[in-house]
């Protein structure tokens, strides 16, 4: 039985590949901070809270990452932990740093001193194009992070690439475009979207507040992400992959394709920060722009070019955006409970 370990287990990857793992016969443990607060709502909707072992481990303090590290000898280390975020991490742009870019050192040190067979993967972002230098973006397109949350993650990248190549870690970085799912953060804009018109659909009439509609998105489904990063630590070497659809969508289409799935026909008018939308049944405001939620910077034009893991891991991904956003509106309309959605 291989033993895995799964830093960020409470999160949207973590639990999709914890429960990829557990049916694929590993023994799975997943790293939580803080025993007392841990979040488990997500491994309960998966159905897989009783099939995995929790230990207690924080990014940010070493000595709980040897602990973890030396007590029991993992085939495969999975780093998904971090502060996701990419709209708070200006915010806490010191504190991003230390989880989502020293917090992969620290736990790739540990496994070079006391685990150096198991084989690590790191969760990497397209975050890390940013002001893109050729669309679409494949494995060897130069970084431009245009955020702190993806200035930490491109440091997390190239040390896990130096610890590959200096140690001889089997230590792979996944390149993943935006994956989504019915358990995907609530400040997510997709998450967002579709809490916030299941909850108008069940005539909570309270409008919707959304930043830039104009930017786009490659947006696929998380649980077939969480299959591509397996599929990469299967591998005889260890390499980078990036992990995308190839297909980019507005804002926009994803509230109309949410809308649609929960028969809300809605009419757009106006431009910039005036444009909304109406609920043709209703007549009531269902959408609008707030510029609150408007970013200091944005990233360019985002669309992966995942040719490699098609060709060398016979990666795929089998959910359109169409069907992703159908997925979520109507699991979060039928999670609802009166006094607001469930989150
Ligand atoms: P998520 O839902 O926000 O989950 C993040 C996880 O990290 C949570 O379990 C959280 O634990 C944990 N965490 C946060 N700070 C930590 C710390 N200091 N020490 C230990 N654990 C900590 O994120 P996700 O969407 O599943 O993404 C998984 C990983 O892939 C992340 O590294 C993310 O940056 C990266 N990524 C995601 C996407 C995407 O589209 N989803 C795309 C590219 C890369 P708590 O429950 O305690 O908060
Ligand atoms: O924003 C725009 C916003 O927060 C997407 C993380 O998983 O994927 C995720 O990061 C876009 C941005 O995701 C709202 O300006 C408009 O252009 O859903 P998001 P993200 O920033 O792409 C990458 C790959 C990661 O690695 C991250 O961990 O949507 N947008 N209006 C909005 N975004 C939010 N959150 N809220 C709005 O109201």
């Amino acid at each position: 039985m291989k033993k895995a370990l799964i830093t960020g287990i409470t999160g949207q990857d973590g639990s999709y590949l914890a429960r990829l793992l557990v049916e694929k016969g590993y023994e799975v443990t997943g790293a939580v901070r803080g025993n007392s607060q841990v979040k488990l709502t997500r491994l309960k909707k998966l159905g897989i809270a009783d099939h995995v072992r929790l230990v207690d481990l924080d990014l940010g303090e070493i000595n709980g990452i040897n602990r973890v590290i030396r007590a029991t000898p993992f085939d495969e280390v999975y780093n998904l932990a971090a502060q996701s975020f990419v709209g708070s991490s200006w915010d806490h742009p010191i504190y991003v740093a230390d989880v989502n870019g020293l917090g992969v050192v620290r736990l790739l040190d540990a496994l070079r001193t006391y685990a150096p067979q198991a084989r690590f993967y790191q969760a990497s972002t397209s975050e890390m194009f940013g002001r893109v230098r050729a669309v679409p973006q494949n494995e060897e397109t130069p970084f431009h992070p245009r955020s702190p949350y993806g200035a930490a993650k491109a440091y997390g990248h190239y040390i896990t690439v130096n610890y590959r190549e200096s140690f001889g870690l089997h230590a792979s970085s996944g390149i993943l475009f935006n994956h989504e799912s019915p358990v995907r953060g609530a400040e997510m804009v997709t998450r967002k979207i579709t809490l916030g018109l299941a909850r108008f659909a069940r005539g909570e009439h309270v409008p919707l507040e959304l930043g830039n509609l104009d930017a786009r998105r490659d947006w696929g489904f998380a649980g077939d992400y969480v299959d591509g990063m397996w599929r990469m630590l299967q591998q005889e070497a260890a390499d980078d992959y990036v992990l995308a659809t190839g297909i980019t969508t507005p804002i926009r289409d994803f509230v109309t394709f949410a809308a649609e799935a929960l028969e809300l026909s809605l009419d757009w008018s106006g431009e910039g920060t005036n444009e909304q939308a109406v609920d043709r049944k209703s007549g009531k405001l269902a959408v609008r722009v707030n510029p609150t939620f408007y970013r200091p910077a944005e990233v360019d034009l985002l669309i992966g070019d995942a040719t490699k893991a098609r060709t060398r891991l016979g990666w795929e991904p089998k959910v359109t955006v169409g069907e992703l956003a159908v997925m979520m509106a109507r699991s979060d309309y039928d999670d609802w409970r009166p006094g607001g959605p469930a989150s």
